[in-house]
């Protein structure tokens, strides 16, 4: 490699573009997609223009990454192939550094072990460490060996020396599929083994690759992370539950519900709620980047219940089926706005006003709630069991924010 001006001897991005010959003008179109593809918790791609992130992300010492596998399914890594803004070969080739990766490397056996040697000791203590996968602990770790070492080993030592650790997936932020009942190896996350470590959980069976590339280009840029909750989780992409953004949640508030796979709701998108999903307790932003950066490729987007993936609570532990409480909000109509007095002192004509628009809007409401009622009382909904007239029905008449946790 070619000596470069930063301290520490790792190459900026601009240093290696223009190393590889990549143009300026390439440049600013991968910026340009950045901005565009992943516009949340990017704290370089938080400016205004293209140009502003070329200059910003030009200087960013490329993150040397070391990928490590334990029990999983390379779900995480298949999503990662499936990036396109930028796409895997800028990913790994331009913007960050990737020294090994079981999955991606070319060698393997003693070649590879040699290269995470050799990049352990070169870049210690300022490499990030992504785990994908959840570490078996049962017996000493025996169920699961790299070369030789358990995996618990393996972890101790490579994670152990990196600057952040990124757990990527449910399996290595709390033990995921693995750990499922009867959890045979005494599967963990990482957090659990290497609790006083920097670690950021990206939980999700798999996990939007985009929240990873803006955790560690935040990290490579400012070397800080997004702020974490309680979970370590960065909360740009988890601070929302997947009720909120749903698409569905028009039919969920009209009390319209799919009964059955295949019936009528079901085939005009109604809510899935009623079928267990678990969106309204599931912190997670796929409802609003699909995955494979294809429109509705998520599970309620091609019509699947969510089943919490992102949830050490649920998923993997809960009956896919079941309907969880709804204990954030509450559902119509209590969630309808109270009319309410106007505060403070206010003049006689205001408040002759205020009652004129009071009971226009009144009005409106009472004929609009007739209109509804009737538009109701018409429809024939095939499998539903909704009482004419409005209201909730089924699971959504027994939940309410008295009825939650
Ligand atoms: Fe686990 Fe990732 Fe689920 Fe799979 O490997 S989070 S099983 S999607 O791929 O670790
Ligand atoms: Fe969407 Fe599920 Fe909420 Fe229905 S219950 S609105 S399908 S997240
Ligand atoms: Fe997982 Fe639910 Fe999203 S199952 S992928 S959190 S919609």
């Amino acid at each position: 490699m070619r000596e470069t001006s930063h301290p520490r001897g790792l190459e900026t991005i601009d240093e290696r573009l223009m190393r590889c010959g990549i143009s300026r003008r390439a440049f600013l179109q991968l910026c340009s997609s950045l901005m565009i593809a992943a516009p949340f918790g990017l704290a370089i791609t938080d400016k205004k223009t293209p140009e502003d992130v070329a200059q910003g992300l030009g200087k960013v010492i490329r993150p040397p990454v070391i990928w490590l596998h334990f029990q999983d399914c390379t779900g995480c890594t298949e999503t990662l192939l499936r990036t396109s803004h930028p796409d895997l070969g800028d990913l790994i080739l331009n913007i960050i550094s990737l020294e090994y990766h079981e999955t991606l490397m070319a060698g393997s056996g003693k070649q590879a072990e040699e290269a995470l040697a050799e990049a352990v000791g070169k870049y210690s203590g300022k490499y990030v460490c992504v785990v994908e996968g959840s570490i078996p602990t049962r017996d000493k770790g025996v169920y699961m060996k790299l070369a030789g070492r358990p995996a618990m080993e393996v972890l101790d030592d490579v994670a152990g020396k990196a600057a952040a650790i990124v757990a990527i997936g449910s399996c290595a932020s709390w033990g995921g599929i693995p750990s499922a009942d009867p959890d045979p190896t005494g599967a963990v996350g990482v957090v659990d083994l290497l609790p006083n470590k920097t670690i950021v959980n990206l939980p999700g069976c798999p996990p939007n690759p985009y929240t990873l590339l803006g955790v560690v280009l935040q990290f490579a840029a400012s070397g800080t992370l997004p702020e974490l909750d309680e979970k370590r989780r960065p909360k740009f992409a988890y601070d929302r539950d997947i009720h909120e953004h749903c698409p569905r949640r028009a039919h969920f508030d009209a009390g319209r519900f799919v009964k059955q796979f295949g019936d009528q709701g079901h085939r005009e998108g109604w809510c899935l709620y009623e079928m267990g999903c678990k969106g309204p307790d599931t912190h997670a932003g796929c409802s609003t980047r699909h995955f494979n950066e294809i429109p509705d490729v998520w599970p309620i987007g091609i019509g699947a219940p969510c089943i919490g993936c992102t949830e050490k609570h649920i998923a993997f532990r809960e009956p896919m089926f079941k309907v969880v409480p709804i204990h954030t909000f509450a559902a119509p109509p209590e969630t309808y706005a109270p009319i309410s007095a106007p505060q403070g002192t206010v003049s006689p004509i205001a408040v002759g006003l205020v009652g004129l628009a009071a009971g226009a809007l009144a009005g409106a409401g009472y004929v609009a709630s007739r209109k509804f009622s009737k538009v109701q009382d018409d429809e024939s909904v095939p499998g539903s069991d909704r009482p004419p007239g409005g209201g909730n029905t089924g699971g959504s008449s027994e939940m309410g924010p008295k009825d939650g946790p």
